[in-house]
């Protein structure tokens, strides 16, 4: 009899499990019709064009959230139209630009009215499965096999191909192209400067030896679905020792043996938003660093805005230091003391800096331009301001500076110290160089096309406090020579020695591509690489620049 027992005083008048409302799974009421095949060709389309801002399971971060609730509230006729013009706010214009036909369009405006379906986990069972040591360690050479100056060497992606390119900053010869993912992201280097590890869209990770005669994959590993991080162990004592790789989908990073690409430690990144506290089914790993002041990987968890210091010495009592940032955490880079890593959270206009010696957030601060997008940034000395780490914006045409020295400078410390305008909105990345005094701003997705293929450079001697710097601008895709397409040009990135910066012109992958060698003093150009197996040249990553994180 209830009311005898006095735990019954105790009970939560919560609802069970068994009572919740349920839906029966399937077809449901106002579902648009939908063939399999129908289906299967939407979600394809979504997960090569949409996948990336908007999410897997589609509760949005650089794009909007596109979940049945919100889409089904605007109704078929806004998504067609939406998905056919985009928006400035960085939805592409699919339609118009041909990239999608009417028919793909009325698809995707149907598609995105149902339920999205959950793709399969990909667990130890699947990597153990797809990962392969091609050389044995102990079948590698000793010593360097080639006459390649390495530290020199720039790995470029071939995006559409699947491949990558090593091309010679001493001579601009190809010398190998080498099969990897689909679309590799990024490339990183082992702190030996030995090894060079790539990651695909799909998620691939091909380890590359550069000692090799000809350097090539050594080993190689699928991760998971969808990914774009790679990175390996720095720290003094664990050199090369281990790599890992994050997943968009599923959500986890893995900790890989440096030798092989053996899968010691994978790691689900699910979890509750850092302030709402509410459950989130995807939150992605975007930018993964090595520190150099522990031995650690920082790891960037994007929808829960959680910043990982993950603890590589004992991965069986693997410590975390997990650090409250901010949502839609992407990509970012070290200051030039290697102490600080500086993050865009993108979509919330923010830039969030950890001191990865003392493993702690030191601040979160507006940029005060919409989605700053700084790839690893760009770190100089300004003339009044000092040291500062710089991010361009994909939503607007501002540059901002951020002060990187508490010390000698605290006023600017962690603080917008100036921003000023570039050439117009879409810019994806910046860089300069320690023995540079140039600041390279692209404009890669800007509607306009000649803005699209340029590039402003600032002088940094010439800044000043409270004063707009001016900027020339090079007309890098005219350079280039291309009659056909609409190029454009993407991610200034130097040579070794900080004389030449070298550029990406991006063309669709039936037309003439092409990287354009620009002098640093001079700001003239110095060679057009042209060659017909640089199919969708985008992100290039000089050997040593990217070993010893100098940007
Ligand atoms: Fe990137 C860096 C994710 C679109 C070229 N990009 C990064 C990083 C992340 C990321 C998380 C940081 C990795 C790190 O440091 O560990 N990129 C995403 C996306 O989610 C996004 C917005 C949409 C998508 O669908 O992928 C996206 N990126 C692009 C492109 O369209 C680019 C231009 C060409 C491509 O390959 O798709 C592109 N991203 C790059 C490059 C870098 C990068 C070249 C490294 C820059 C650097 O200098 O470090």
């Amino acid at each position: 009899v209830h009311g005898d027992n006095p735990a019954d005083a105790y009970q939560p008048s919560m609802t069970t499990l068994a009572e919740i409302q349920v839906q029966i799974p399937g077809r449901k009421e106002g579902d648009p019709v939908m063939t399999q095949d129908e289906f299967q060709r939407g979600t394809k389309i979504y997960f090569e064009r949409c996948a990336g801002c908007h999410g897997v399971l589609r509760k949005g971060a650089t794009g909007k959230p596109l979940t049945p609730d919100i889409t089904r509230e605007h109704g078929y006729d806004y998504l067609q139209s939406f998905i056919t013009y985009g928006s400035p706010a960085g939805m592409p214009n699919w339609g118009t630009s041909g990239e999608l036909s009417e028919a793909d369009v009325d698809l995707m405006a149907r598609y995105v009215l149902l339920e999205p379906p959950t793709p399969p986990e990909f667990g130890m069972p699947e990597m153990l499965d797809s990962w392969k040591v091609i050389v044995a360690p102990e079948d590698r050479p000793t010593k360097k096999m080639n006459d390649i100056d390495i530290e020199n060497l720039m790995s470029v992606t071939l995006r559409d191909a699947g491949e990558i390119a090593l091309i010679d900053g001493n001579t601009y010869d190809i010398r190998e192209v080498i099969k990897t993912g689909y679309a590799v992201h990024i490339s990183r280097i082992s702190a030996s400067g030995r090894y060079l590890f790539v990651i695909g869209r799909d998620a691939r990770v091909n380890m590359i030896d550069l000692w090799m005669e000809h350097p090539s994959s050594v080993a190689e590993i699928k991760i998971g679905m969808e990914a774009r991080s790679v990175e390996t162990s720095k720290m003094e004592g664990w050199e090369d020792k281990y790599a890992i790789a994050g997943a968009y989908w599923p959500p986890q990073y893995v900790i890989m043996d440096g030798d092989t690409l053996e899968p010691k430690k994978i790691v689900s990144t699910r979890g509750n938003i850092y302030d709402e506290q509410t459950y989130h089914p995807e939150p992605r790993v975007a930018a993964i660093l090595a520190s150099h002041y522990r031995p650690e990987f920082i790891i960037n968890v994007k929808e829960t805005g959680k910043i990982l210091m993950v603890d590589y010495t004992d991965l069986k009592n693997l410590k975390t230091t997990e650090i409250e940032a901010e949502r839609f955490l992407h990509d970012g880079g070290l200051d030039s003391t290697h102490r600080y890593f500086i993050t865009a959270a993108n979509a919330r206009g923010k830039l969030v800096v950890i001191d990865t010696k003392e493993g702690k957030l030191v601040a979160i601060t507006e940029t005060g331009g919409e989605t700053p997008h700084p790839g690893r940034g760009a770190n100089f000395v300004h003339p009044d301001y000092g040291p500062v780490w710089a991010t361009s914006h994909l939503g607007d045409d501002s540059v901002a500076l951020i002060g990187t020295d508490p010390e000698g400078h605290p006023e600017q410390a962690w603080k917008i110290a100036d921003s000023f305008y570039a050439l117009g909105g879409g810019s994806l990345f910046i860089k300069t160089h320690p023995n540079s005094d140039n600041l390279y701003v692209d404009a890669t997705l800007n509607p306009d096309a000649e803005t699209s293929a340029s590039v402003a450079v600032f002088k940094i001697s010439d800044m000043k406090e409270s004063v707009e710097p001016e900027y020339t601008t090079l007309p890098i895709g005219e350079w280039a020579g291309i009659a056909d397409g609409q190029p454009r040009v993407v991610q200034p990135e130097f040579n070794k020695e900080g004389t030449e910066v070298w550029f990406s012109v991006w063309n669709a992958k039936d037309k003439v591509s092409a990287i354009v060698v620009v002098d640093d003093k001079t700001l003239e150009l110095k060679k057009v690489i042209k060659d017909p197996r640089l199919i969708t040249p985008t992100g290039k990553f000089n050997v040593y620049n990217t070993q010893k994180d100098v940007y």
